[in-house]
C-alpha cells in the first residue's frame, strides 16, 4: 500500500442537485487541500466538486454501505497499519463515525448483499499474514469474519446487486460472476482498465438501476478515475475524472429493501481442505504438510524439559514445524495421534525434513509407539545423525527440503503413533518438519522376513507385531 500525505484545509463546494447520490473514501489525491475520509458526490459532476461527509488521517481500506443506511469501512489507525478497526458511519442518527471494533484482519473491497443480509469483503490479511484470496462475511456487530468461500482466482473488488448476484474484478480489468457458495469465479467481461495494484479500488452497483460504477486508479492515468461499466460487455459507459486527481474508493450507493444486517441466514464458515479434522484415531491414507499453525492431532512434547521443543515457525508460510537446536540439546518428540493399520498391509511412511543452514549437523529418527507420548516411541524406524540437507547452490540457507520413505508390515491389526524424535546436539541450527504421509497397501508376493534381535548388526526392535522395512531394505525383527 502506498501511502499518500494529505494536508488539512476545508473543502468548500456545493453538492449540484439530481442524479447519482453516492459515497466513497477519498484515498488519494493531488489536492493538497483535500482530506482522506468520505465523500458525498454526484457521479455526473464528481469532475467539478464533491462534498466532504467524514474527514480522518487513518488509512482506508475496503468500505461499503448497508440498506440501513450505515456506512462501514476497514481503516487502520496509522500508515504503517498497525491496528485495524472496522468503523461505522450511521447516516440515520447523529453519532457520526465510530469504531466497531479493532479486529485482526483487513478486507478489500466490500459490498453488501441484500439477498443475505452480509457485508461481503475480500480478505487480504489475518493475525499479521496475507491470506489466501477469501471471500469473508463481516459481522457489522462484533467486527469479526467467516470465511464463506476460497475464490478460484484474487480479485481485487466487489460489487453485488440487488438480487446478491455478486461481481468481481482483476487487476487485469477482468470482471467475473462470483459463486458465493463454491468461490468459483467466471469470466464475465474483459474492460479496457487496468488497476494500479498498490491502490484500492472499488466496484458498486447502484441497486435500483443496476448501473455499476469502478473507482479505480489507471498505472497509465495520472489521476483516480470513476466509471461506469456495463457489465454485459465491459465497455465503459462513462469515464469521469474526479477534481484534484481524486481517487476514490469504498464506494455506496445508498439504497434500501432486501434483507436487513444480521436478519439473513448465518453464513456457512468454509472448510479449508489441508486442514486437519480432529479425530480421535487418524486413518490411512493419510497426508499433511503442517502448514497451518493448526495442528490438532500432533504434540510436541519437551523430553528434557528445557522449554525448547518443536514449534511452528510463522516466519516463513507453509514451513512446518521447527525444533531450534542452537543453545539447546535435543530431545524433543512431535507425535502423532495413533493411527489405525490393519493387518496384512505394508505401510509407506514418508517424512520431510530440512536442516536450515551450514550450520546444522542434526540428529533425528522416526519412531513409533502407541500412545501419544515420547515414552511409548520406543521403535526407531528410520534414524539419521549429524544430518545436513542438500545444498545444490551453495548458498546459506538454500538447503532443501529431503523426503525418506520408511515401509512398516502389520501383522496384526493395531493403534499406533508415530514420531519425529530430535537428538541434535546444542550447536547445531534448526531443523525443520515439512510433511508426514502414509498410505497402505496390500502385501503380494513378499519374502518371509526373519527375525532379527535388536542387537544384531544394529536392527531395530520393533513392537512384535510389526514387521518393518527400512528404506526399501527388509529390517528386523523380532516376533
Ligand atoms: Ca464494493
Ligand atoms: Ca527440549
Amino acid at each position: 500500500m502506498k501511502k499518500i500525505l494529505f494536508s488539512l484545509i476545508a473543502v468548500l463546494c456545493t453538492l449540484t442537485s439530481s442524479a447519482q447520490n453516492m459515497y466513497g473514501w477519498l484515498l488519494g489525491t493531488t489536492q493538497e487541500t483535500l482530506v482522506p475520509g468520505i465523500y458525498q458526490f454526484d457521479f455526473n459532476t464528481v469532475d467539478q466538486n464533491f462534498d466532504k461527509v467524514q474527514g480522518a488521517m487513518y488509512q482506508n481500506w475496503g468500505g461499503a454501505g448497508t440498506n440501513d443506511n450505515r456506512y462501514y469501512f476497514l481503516m487502520s489507525e496509522s500508515v504503517s497499519g498497525d491496528q485495524m478497526g472496522l468503523y461505522v458511519y450511521d447516516f440515520t442518527g447523529t453519532k457520526g463515525m465510530e469504531l466497531v471494533a479493532y479486529t485482526n484482519f483487513g478486507c478489500f473491497d466490500m459490498t453488501y448483499d441484500p439477498s443475505t443480509g452480509w457485508m461481503l469483503g475480500l480478505l487480504y490479511f489475518e493475525n499479521g499474514r496475507k491470506t489466501k484470496p477469501y471471500l469473508v462475511v463481516i459481522d457489522l456487530e462484533k467486527a469479526t469474519y467467516t470465511k464463506l468461500a476460497l475464490l478460484s482466482t484474487p480479485l481485487s473488488a466487489i460489487a453485488a446487486d440487488a438480487a446478491g448476484n455478486l461481481i468481481g474484478a482483476d487487476n487485469e480489468g477482468l470482471l467475473y460472476n462470483i459463486n458465493k457458495k463454491s468461490g468459483e469465479c467466471t469470466p464475465l467481461a474483459l474492460t479496457p482498465v487496468v488497476v494500479d495494484s498498490s491502490f484500492e479500488n472499488s466496484l458498486e452497483y447502484d441497486r435500483s438501476t443496476g448501473r455499476l460504477f469502478w473507482g479505480v486508479l489507471e498505472p497509465n492515468v495520472e489521476s483516480g478515475e470513476l466509471l461506469e461499466i456495463n457489465p454485459d460487455d465491459g465497455s465503459v459507459i462513462a469515464r469521469k475524472s474526479p477534481a484534484g486527481g481524486s481517487l476514490f474508493t469504498g464506494l455506496w450507493v445508498p439504497f434500501t429493501g432486501g434483507v436487513l444486517p444480521g436478519e439473513g441466514p448465518a453464513p456457512i464458515p468454509y472448510v479449508d481442505p489441508t486442514i486437519e479434522e480432529e479425530t480421535d484415531v487418524l486413518t490411512v491414507p493419510y497426508s499433511y504438510n503442517f502448514s497451518q499453525n493448526e495442528t490438532k492431532n500432533w504434540v510436541a512434547e519437551d523430553a528434557n524439559g528445557d522449554g525448547n521443543t518443536w514449534n511452528y515457525d510463522m516466519r516463513r508460510e507453509g514451513r512446518g514445524y521447527c525444533y531450534t537446536s542452537i543453545y539447546y540439546s535435543g530431545d524433543d518428540y512431535f507425535i502423532s495421534k495413533p493411527f489405525a493399520l490393519e493387518e496384512g498391509l505394508i505401510y509407506q511412511i514418508k517424512y520431510t525434513v530440512r536442516a536450515c543452514s551450514f550450520f546444522s549437523a542434526e540428529s533425528f529418527a522416526l519412531t513409533m509407539g502407541k500412545e501419544q507420548t515420547a515414552a511409548s516411541q520406543v521403535t526407531v524406524l528410520d534414524e539419521h545423525s549429524n544430518y545436513t540437507s542438500p545444498n545444490p547452490s551453495g548458498k546459506m540457507y538454500a538447503e532443501e527440503p529431503e523426503t525418506f520413505t520408511v515401509e512398516v508390515q502389520v501383522n496384526q491389526s493395531c493403534q499406533c503413533t508415530f514420531a519425529l524424535h530430535c537428538t541434535s546436539s546444542s550447536d547445531n541450527y534448526e531443523l525443520e518438519f515439512h510433511d508426514f504421509s502414509i498410505e497402505g497397501a496390500l502385501i503380494d508376493g513378499m519374502d518371509t522376513v526373519i527375525a532379527q534381535p535388536k542387537e544384531a548388526e544394529g536392527y531395530y526392535q520393533l513392537n512384535p507385531l510389526v514387521r518393518v522395512y527400512r528404506n526399501g531394505r527388509k529390517v528386523l525383527l523380532k516376533n
